[in-house]
């Protein structure tokens, strides 16, 4: 019976280990292929599976594992990153530290991938 018990015990604590992954596609403000890295390299995280932005539909696709990250983490990291959610707005003060090309409040378009290099701010 005490045997019985142990392994009940192993069983839900492996359960536990086990962790439930989710996917969720949600709107991000941007404009470019440097928006596109920024985005996903916010969530370069623990947790998090896969982060995929489309420039063209600026939907962000997440794989996450639910026990690590939340879904208001994640929204809330790619707001800190610069970039506004359909749930969180960045700040002014990281919106203004992104790149002049980049700026998608302001109605920035990005022409050639010579335009992409962060050379041309000074
Ligand atoms: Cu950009």
């Amino acid at each position: 019976m005490k045997n019985l018990l142990t392994i009940c015990f192993l069983l839900s604590a492996i359960a536990s280990f086990a962790q439930k992954k989710t996917e969720i596609t949600f709107k991000v403000d941007g404009v470019c292929g440097m928006c596109e890295d920024r985005i996903e390299q916010a969530l370069d995280v623990p947790g998090v599976i896969i982060s995929d932005w489309d420039v063209e539909s600026k939907m962000l696709k997440v794989a996450y594992k639910t026990k690590k990250i939340s879904e208001q983490q994640i929204h809330q990291r790619v707001a800190d990153a610069g970039h506004d959610t359909d749930r969180v707005k960045a700040t002014d003060e990281v919106y203004a530290m992104i790149h002049s090309c980049c700026k998608y409040r302001d109605g920035a378009s990005c022409s050639g991938e010579e335009k992409h290099s962060h050379d041309d701010r000074k």
